[in-house]
């Protein structure tokens, strides 16, 4: 799943794709480096972003996905249900919903769902986020936000841990961690920590700081390559050619079946 913020304050991509002409080359070119979803999102949910009207969500998202969705599977990284219903009639085809409550949407339109883990709002999430046992905690929000979707008759339902989403470094290895368990569940299994800040804690620059995010390729790598072997059947990824080729990689090492 490539990643493709129409935004002006996306962590790492902001303002590059605000024109839609060159969200949809960006988009074109995720294609060519073997996407097989393009994850549209017009908000950006970084800690503490500001909302963004619905109006405004849906003049950024929309033309990009009518010009997508033609080429490859569009989802739609959004949490309000006027935007995915748009989204949807334009042509996106699996809801991508960080507050994992808009499978009602899903159900009447007949498309997917990825209902994700996030602790309160992108405004407050990172404020001393605690937990008596992360993955425990989160396995069981996901999953009950997957039943109901199923129950409200959504065919194809993701779950995913929401790496970073009001989680310390350290919870966010835990859940990479004990992602086996989530897979275990039933549900195919979605994870994100693309170019994520908790990547730029474990190579400070020499001022001790925190990596900047364009130099988070080999972390956002190896978490996508760790994912993959235990158990996530998707990534959601910024840099594509890289992670296709650790996507096959990680296919061609899989045992071949008896
Ligand atoms: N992460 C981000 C946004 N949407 N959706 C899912 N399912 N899983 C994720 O881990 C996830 C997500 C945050 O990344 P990004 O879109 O690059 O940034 P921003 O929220 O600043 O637009």
């Amino acid at each position: 799943m490539g990643v493709l913020n129409v935004t002006p304050d996306s962590f790492s991509d902001g303002g590059r794709y605000l024109d839609p002409d060159r969200a949809v080359a960006r988009g074109l070119a995720m294609v060519a480096e073997g996407a097989d979803v393009v994850d549209v999102g017009g908000e950006s949910s970084r800690p503490g972003a500001r909302p963004v009207e619905a109006a405004e969500e849906r003049r950024r998202v929309l033309p990009v996905i009518e010009a997508l969705a033609p080429v490859v599977r569009v989802s739609v990284d959004t949490v309000k249900a006027e935007v995915a219903e748009a989204a949807i009639e334009a042509g996106a085809t699996l809801v991508n919903d960080i507050s994992a409550s808009l499978w009602p949407v899903a159900a009447a339109a007949g498309v997917g769902f990825v209902a994700m883990h996030m602790r309160g709002t992108p405004a407050t999430m990172q404020d001393d986020p605690r937990y008596d046992d992360v993955a425990d905690e989160v396995q069981a929000y996901v999953l009950d936000r997957a039943r109901a979707a199923t129950a409200a008759g959504v065919d194809e339902v993701w779950v995913d841990p929401g790496i970073g989403f009001g989680k310390t470094v350290e919870q966010n290895l835990t859940l990479l961690r004990r992602l086996p368990e989530l897979a275990a569940a039933g549900y195919p299994v979605l994870v994100g920590t693309s170019r994520k800040s908790f990547l730029g804690r474990f190579v400070p620059g020499p001022d001790g700081r925190p990596a900047p995010v364009e130099t988070r390729l080999a972390g956002s790598l190896a978490t996508a390559t760790w994912a993959m072997v235990n158990g996530a059947a998707m990534v959601r990824a910024h840099d594509v050619a890289a992670t296709v080729q650790a996507a096959v990689l990680v296919g061609s090492t899989a045992p071949v079946p008896a």
